[in-house]
């Protein structure tokens, strides 16, 4: 079976790593990773998405954040900092510095970021095809406005900001506005991307961010498309809990393009016309029949990824929905 999933970082991570251990062996899955969220910082190009998927998949992640490597150390930042050189807020450590020098300078030499992306994952063996959504640059900004005239952290005005700045130094304490995929209109799809999902028997969408995850990746022209017209059914997992985001603050984002942080409401943002199956969590079950009478064939079952069986058990319940929406 070919399982392809488009994924963010840390939800779209952990639940790839249940869906491993529930495939068998001659099963291949092939992940299309959002790089809206990449940031150059310190001259570096930083994929905190592809990163996460590879650390998590290969076994150099740190568990306890979600994000970076294990048993990390913090040299080069407090060099920075010494030389007054920020930003300060974002967490670049010792060992994953390492691999933004060995992708800036792949890309400097000419390769593509889908080769750089390859040759990284040679190292880190994550068990899946990892695929950029594209080698074009895209950038998620988002639009706030700040009331501040103090000179604080946060500015005043009307601006838009990195993703990175929005959601790691405002921790999307302030309202936003809107979301920018910028460069997205005119980004191609990388290599191999509308290949694996003409070819998928399945795929699915992670309990990542709906909005600037497989939002963005969606965004890319000709993604959306290939996903929707695919004979393959596409199941996706709430991110939404109880009405709260298991993790993250997608409340903040999914607000900006007018969706409730509902499971039902993002399934109907999602639409029937890409999905063809949703699962909900157990405190969620009252949303199946609303998903239903919408053409989306709804499931609820536990998705806290609270440990290794519950985050399989979550992957089985998809693997399993596709099956039936296929009959
Ligand atoms: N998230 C944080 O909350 N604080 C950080 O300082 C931070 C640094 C960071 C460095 C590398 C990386 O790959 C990811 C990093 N993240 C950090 C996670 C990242 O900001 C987001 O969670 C994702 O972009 C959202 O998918």
């Amino acid at each position: 079976m070919r399982i392809v999933a488009l994924a963010g970082g840390i939800g779209g991570a952990r639940f790839l790593r249940g869906l491993k251990n529930v495939i068998g062996p001659e099963d291949e899955i092939t992940v299309i990773g959002n790089t809206g969220d990449d940031i150059h910082l310190f001259g570096l190009k930083v994929c905190p998405d592809l990163d996460t998927l590879m650390y998590t998949l290969g076994g150099g992640i740190n568990e306890e954040q979600g994000w970076g490597r294990a048993d990390e150390t913090w040299s080069i930042k407090g060099e920075m900092k010494a030389y007054g050189v920020g930003p300060e807020w974002f967490g670049l450590g010792d060992r994953d510095f390492a691999t933004h020098i060995v992708r800036t300078q792949m890309l400097a030499a000419g390769y593509p970021l889908s080769a750089v992306t390859e040759a990284l994952c040679e190292r880190w063996q994550p068990g899946v095809r990892l695929l950029p959504m594209s080698d074009d640059r895209v950038e998620t900004h988002v639009r706030i406005t700040t009331g501040d005239t103090s000179g604080s952290a946060a500015g005043s005005g009307t601006r838009a900001v990195h993703f990175q700045e929005y959601w790691v130094k405002l921790h999307a304490a302030v309202d936003a506005e809107a979301i920018i995929p910028v460069g997205a209109d005119t980004a191609k799809p990388a290599p191999g991307v509308l290949e694996a999902i003409a070819a998928a028997d399945v795929i699915l969408l992670p309990p990542s961010n709906p909005v600037v995850s497989i939002g963005t990746v969606l965004a890319v022209p000709g993604i959306r498309q290939a996903v929707s017209s695919s004979p393959a059914p596409v199941v996706g997992l709430s991110p939404i809990v109880g009405g709260s985001p298991v993790r993250g603050m997608a409340d903040k984002v999914l607000a900006a393009v007018g969706v409730e942080t509902t499971a039902e409401a993002v399934a109907l943002h999602y639409g029937s016309e890409l999905l063809d199956g949703w699962l909900v969590d157990t405190a969620d079950a009252a949303s199946v029949a609303a998903v239903e009478a919408a053409g989306i064939a709804c499931r609820a079952v536990p998705l806290l990824m609270s440990d290794a069986e519950a985050t399989a058990a979550m992957a089985r319940a998809a693997l399993e929905l596709a099956e039936q929406v296929r009959a």
